[in-house]
Parts: C-alpha cells; structure tokens; sequence
C-alpha cells in the first residue's frame, strides 16, 4: 500500500504492508544497482525515521527494487554511487534533491557527505527489527548496511555478497567491519575486506552474516512473513532484546539506549508516581509502601 507522502521519493519507494504492522523500503536506483547518492541517503533516513514513530509499525524490510532495466541484474545495494564521489566524500549533483530545501549555509555544510553512517546508526538504535532483504548484489557501503540490520535474507539464486571498500579506497571501520566480525568471526571478516571475492547466499548463512537462503520468487513472501512473526510478539520484549543484543556492543551509548527503556518501564510504577507526584505538590515522598525486592 502506497503511503502518504511517499511519492515525494525519488530514489526509494516507501510501502506499507497490508495487514500486518510493517513497512518495506527499497533502493529504487536498479540500473546503478541501487547505488546510493546523497539524495537517495536523506530520503532513505526520512523513511527509516518516519517508520521509526510509527506506534503501529514493528518491522522494516529493507530491499532493492529490481531487475535492471538495463540487463536485468538483480541488488540490495552497491554502496556509494561512485560517479558523484567528490574530495571529500558523496556530492550532490545534477538532479539529486538536497532533501532540506535551499538554505545556502545548509547546502555548504553537506558537502562531501558520509551521511550513510548516519543511516546506520538508525537502524542500529530504531526500538524495531529492521531486515535486510537481499535479492541481489550487496556491496561495499551495501554490504555494510545489511551486517548492520537486525537480520538478513537472502536470494538464493541472486544474492551476491561482495566487501569492495578497498578496492576503491574506501572503508568501513565502524560497523561494516569490526560488526562484521562479531558475525563471521576475524579470520573470515578480514578474508571478506582484505581478498574481496564475491559470496553465495548460501555462503552467507554458512558464515552467519546472513540468517537464510531463500528461492528468489519466494523472497518477499517469506521476508513478509517472518516479519508477521517478530510483530505478533510484545513490542517491550523485542525492544528490549534488540537493545540487549546491541548493549554489549556499543559501550556508553548502548548502556544509555537500553537504560532509557528501563526508566520508561520504571516510570510506569506507581513508586516513580509517587517521586512525581511529591514534587509537584511540595512534600517529601514516601516511599515506604513500596518493597526493596530481592
Ligand atoms: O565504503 C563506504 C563508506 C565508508 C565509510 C563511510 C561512508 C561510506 C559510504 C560508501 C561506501 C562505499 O560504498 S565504497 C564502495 C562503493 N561501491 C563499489 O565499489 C561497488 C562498485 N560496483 C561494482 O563493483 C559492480 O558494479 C557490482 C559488483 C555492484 C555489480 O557488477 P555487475 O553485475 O557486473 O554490474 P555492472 O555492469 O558493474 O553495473 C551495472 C551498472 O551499475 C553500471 O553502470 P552502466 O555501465 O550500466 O552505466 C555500473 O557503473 C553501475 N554501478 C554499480 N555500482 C555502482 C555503479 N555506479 C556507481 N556507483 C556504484 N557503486
């Protein structure tokens, strides 16, 4: 189901499922195998960040239109589109829209952008599972993307995995690489970066970076429906989880994102009403009703 708005994109699509709490998000560039320029980051990060407030959206898939038009190739993504790379990073250029309007000041600070960390990010700390859904190549920047989503599936007959950043002197020292190795172990994430040869589907999953091999045709379908599974679950819960799985990883930040729940969580007790309510009318709190639990 098309969502409101979601025809003012020009680089991705935007869909609501039908029937089930989720939305799928695509790369839509197939003839640049969903390369991304700057224009196509501001609008993915609109859509990840309107599907984040959505009280009843609980899943994201993010995919790769396609087949090419060209000759038919199928991609989640190939990473920063290499044509706009400037000096400093990705540029704006020709038709791509500077997502926040025409303020000159604004325009100047996004030179040079690098902003699919930002993206990154995002989908690291969005309270929902977001799945990567590989019907084809995923490479460099791509690559790093699905490491970092909550899950991957994969196209049996398509999926290509690839790690180029070295090639064209690039890297991903963040998530795409030491993340990466928290999936497939050292050895393997240093042979993906160092050798740069290309990986099955099946491949993948053999590794862990991915969680299954799926016949192409059926690709959507099954995405759709573990989808349906993971939002039949309590939203705490998997919130929860995917902050607990990220905690030990992200040091302060990830303390501070997983202890944000635990405050909310506590704010609901009639103890934490009790500190409020003190407050707000000029006594001391009494807390004695409430247990030290053991
Ligand atoms: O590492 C980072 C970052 C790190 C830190 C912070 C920010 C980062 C931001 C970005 C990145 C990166 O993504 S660096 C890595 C950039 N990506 C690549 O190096 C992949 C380049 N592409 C390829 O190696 C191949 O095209 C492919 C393996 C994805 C597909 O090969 P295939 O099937 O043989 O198709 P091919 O003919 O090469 O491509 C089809 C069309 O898509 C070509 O255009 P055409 O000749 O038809 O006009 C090709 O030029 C275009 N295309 C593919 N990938 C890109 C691209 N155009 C621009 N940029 C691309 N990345």
């Amino acid at each position: 189901e098309a969502v409101d708005g979601a025809d003012a994109f020009d680089d991705i699509t935007y869909h609501r499922a039908v029937g089930v709490p989720v939305v799928r998000i695509a790369f839509d560039r197939p003839e640049k195998r969903n390369a991304f320029r700057p224009g196509t980051v501001d609008e993915l990060y609109a859509a990840l960040d309107h599907a984040r407030k959505q009280a009843d959206i609980g899943c994201v898939l993010l995919t790769g239109n396609g087949p090419s038009p060209k000759d038919g190739g199928w991609a989640f993504c190939a990473g920063g589109d290499q044509s706009v790379r400037g000096e400093s990073g990705y540029e704006y250029r020709d038709d791509d829209e500077a997502a926040e309007g025409d303020d000159p000041l604004v325009q100047e600070a996004k030179a040079g952008r690098l902003h699919i960390l930002e993206v990154q990010r995002l989908i690291r700390f969005m309270p929902k599972p977001v799945v990567a859904v590989v019907p084809g190549w995923a490479v460099g920047g791509g690559h790093s993307l699905h490491v970092i989503c909550d899950l991957t599936l994969a196209s049996a007959d398509h999926a290509k995995f690839l790690q180029t950043d070295p090639d064209v002197a690039s890297f991903d020292g963040g998530f795409g690489s030491a993340y990466l190795a928290k999936q497939v172990g050292q050895k393997k994430a240093r042979e993906i970066f160092f050798r740069g040869k290309t990986y099955s589907a099946e491949e993948a999953v053999e590794m862990g970076m991915a969680n299954e091999a799926i016949a192409h045709a059926d690709l959507e379908d099954v995405a759709l429906e573990w989808a349906a599974e993971m939002t039949d679950k309590s939203p705490t819960a998997i919130r929860m989880l995917k902050y607990a799985f990220n905690m030990t990883d992200d040091g302060l930040v990830g303390q501070q994102v997983f202890s944000g729940e635990a405050t909310r969580l506590a704010y609901m007790t009639a103890e934490a009403q009790e500190g409020r309510d003190a407050f707000l009318e000029g006594r001391d709190p009494d807390f004695s009703e409430y247990p030290w639990h053991y």
